[in-house]
């Protein structure tokens, strides 16, 4: 490797393998009960708990460190409802049609509709937006590389964070999303990426039979 800086590894853990083997299980078993909830309680979460999720995120691998997202993190009713007028005028022209009837008809299993009403009742609203230009100080303006990946990773850290605290998400992505960046106070720099809505499930929460089917592991992936 070419000569730069760097300090020996001191947080890693090595697991005895019986352990290891447990811990993998452990991982399945628990990443399986996370499941896309449409239906939220107004029950608060604290602010901290969502700091330290986005925290957890902000340790996402990314390309050349540059860390090229930024979190908006909304509890503010006002907003809140603005979020949801206007996302559901999207979607509804979403639903009414620009879908085209085949991306609609994978949609049906689900139950989905223009109805947003999550987006004012859940505790939380995190937008995520990927930056164009950045670098490893915030003040920088360098080209971000990687920066799809990079935020993907880090919404899915977002996402594990959340399920591990014991609060349940919902991945939302209203076509086209510009509309967040104004709300949410972006500049040009910023890219919407996507809305996690984050809280308690509501006591009549569900989730749709086509949503638990997963692929098998044979399915899914190849050993050679
Ligand atoms: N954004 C819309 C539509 C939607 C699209 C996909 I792909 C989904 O998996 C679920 C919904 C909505 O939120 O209703």
């Amino acid at each position: 490797m070419q000569d730069h800086d760097s300090s020996p590894l001191s947080d890693y853990i090595e697991y005895p393998s019986e352990e290891m083997l447990q811990r993998s299980a452990d991982f399945y078993q628990n990443i399986k009960r996370r499941h896309s909830i449409r239906s939220f309680s107004d029950r608060p979460v604290a602010k901290e708990i969502i700091e330290n999720c986005i925290k957890a995120a902000g340790t996402a691998p990314n390309g050349a460190n540059h860390q090229p997202w930024h979190f908006v993190a909304i509890s503010d009713q006002d907003v809140k409802k603005q979020i949801r007028q206007q996302a559901e005028i999207h979607e509804s022209n979403f639903y009414k049609g620009r879908a085209g009837e085949e991306w609609l008809d994978a949609l049906k299993p689900l139950g989905t509709d223009a109805n947003k009403p999550y987006l004012e009742h859940a505790p939380w609203l995190i937008a995520i937006f990927s930056e164009k230009k950045g670098g490893t100080a915030i003040e920088d303006k360098n080209t971000n590389y990687y920066v799809h990946e990079s935020v993907g990773i880090a919404t899915g850290f977002l996402i594990n964070a959340l399920h591990s605290c014991g609060l349940v998400t919902l991945t939302h992505t209203p076509k086209p999303m510009s509309f967040l960046s104004k709300v949410c106070g972006r500049d040009d720099n910023s890219r919407p990426y996507m809305l996690l809505i984050a809280g308690y499930p509501s006591d009549d929460a569900t989730v749709p039979h086509h949503a638990s089917t997963k692929k098998s592991l044979e399915d899914i992936a190849t050993f050679l």
